[in-house]
């Protein structure tokens, strides 16, 4: 947990205890659950640094991953994956809601909204190309990375996000179902066709189509809009067959995309959420894992990586 107190000094002071989470059992698993939580005050630091003092405390932590998740590892045959805004925040990209996230600056109502683009598309565009720019200038972390290694490792393996920030194909993640669409691309509104990264590059003002003349808009879903074609279908086909579910970097407070882990748990998967901070989803987890997922993640590839070497010999 990180709280910033005023203005003074930077002061961070670390300490793990194990504890019960606040956690409410659902569904018929009893667990018996324990939770590696680091306690952390720090004072006037920058989100990145935030990250840094976080990660060198996870790389300390393989232990953080229970037997109960390390043995489901070892013999799932298929996992399912669903990431948010968190697992790309220590490649440097805001997230919606956290400190420092993007709904600060710009509000959801203004900018995420298909009405508030046809009041303003030059704001809407502006906020789009400000996120733009900052992904021109990062790079997929550990995190993307490991998830791409583990597509290799189980036979059956689903990534699902709800951003749009490209990053985990970047990274080498294959079919990748991308539930909120995709920032590199836009539509028009009028004749509703896919327009070009040229089409889009006149940031001035909103971008118009080549064809009849019609405003673009970024292919995103925004609030009130119906996820992308079989997109949510595809995720929950995923849910359903799945041993392991992993929930990543999601506050999981955005519907459908939410329901997704549920699902996965009503079907009698093993749920887990990683997420340095405890959310809406928590109570309803089989564990949570208090972590950056650029740590946790690629202890968990340890353990598959094991396990093929195992099958293979
Ligand atoms: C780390 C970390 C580290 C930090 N490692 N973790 C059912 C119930 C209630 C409401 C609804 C419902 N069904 C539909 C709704 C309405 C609405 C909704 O959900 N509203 C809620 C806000 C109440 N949903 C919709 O409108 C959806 N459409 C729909 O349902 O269509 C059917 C319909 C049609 C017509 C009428 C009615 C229904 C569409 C939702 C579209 C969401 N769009 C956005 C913008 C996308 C484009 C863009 O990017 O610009 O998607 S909103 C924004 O939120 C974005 C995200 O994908 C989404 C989720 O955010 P996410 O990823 O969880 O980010 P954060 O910031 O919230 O959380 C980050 C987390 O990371 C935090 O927990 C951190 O702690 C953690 N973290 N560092 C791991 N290092």
């Amino acid at each position: 947990m990180i709280s910033e107190v005023g203005d003074q000094k930077p002061e961070v002071r670390g300490q793990f205890t194990r504890r019960s989470p606040p956690l409410a059992d659902v569904g018929g698993r009893s667990e018996v659950r324990l939770r590696l939580r680091s306690r952390l005050t720090v004072s006037s630091v920058e989100p990145s640094e935030r990250f840094t003092i976080l990660d060198s405390l996870f790389t300390m932590l393989p232990q953080a991953i229970s037997p109960r998740l390390a043995d489901v590892l070892s013999s799932a045959e298929s996992i399912c994956v669903l990431t948010g805004a968190g697992v790309s925040a220590e490649s440097g990209v805001p997230t919606f809601r956290s400190t420092g996230g993007l709904w600060e600056k710009f509000s959801p109502e203004d900018l995420a909204r298909f009405e508030s683009f046809i009041r303003n598309p030059d704001l809407v565009w502006e906020w789009y190309n400000y996120r733009k720019k900052i992904l021109s200038e990062v790079a997929p972390n550990e995190g993307h990375v490991a998830l791409a290694r583990m597509q290799d490792l189980v036979p059956d393996f689903t990534l699902v996000t709800q951003n749009v920030d490209g990053l985990h194909a970047r990274a080498g993640s294959r079919n990748v179902v991308e539930l909120h669409g995709n920032i590199t691309r836009s539509y028009c509104i009028q004749c509703k066709l896919l327009a070009g990264e040229e089409e889009q590059a006149t940031f001035e003002r909103t971008p118009k189509c080549r064809t009849c003349g019609g405003l673009l808009r970024p292919d995103v879903v925004w609030f009130g809009e119906l996820l992308p074609a079989g997109a949510f279908e595809k995720a929950m086909e995923a849910a359903h067959r799945c041993d392991v579910f992993l929930s990543v970097g999601t506050s999981g407070v955005v519907y459908p995309a939410a329901s997704i882990p549920l699902a996965a748990r009503s079907a009698g998967a093993y749920v887990v959420e990683i997420n340095p901070e405890y959310t809406d989803l928590s109570p309803r987890m089989n564990e949570t894992i208090l972590g950056p997922s650029g740590k946790v993640l690629p202890h968990l590839v340890t353990i598959l990586t094991q396990r093929h070497s195992h099958e293979s010999t």
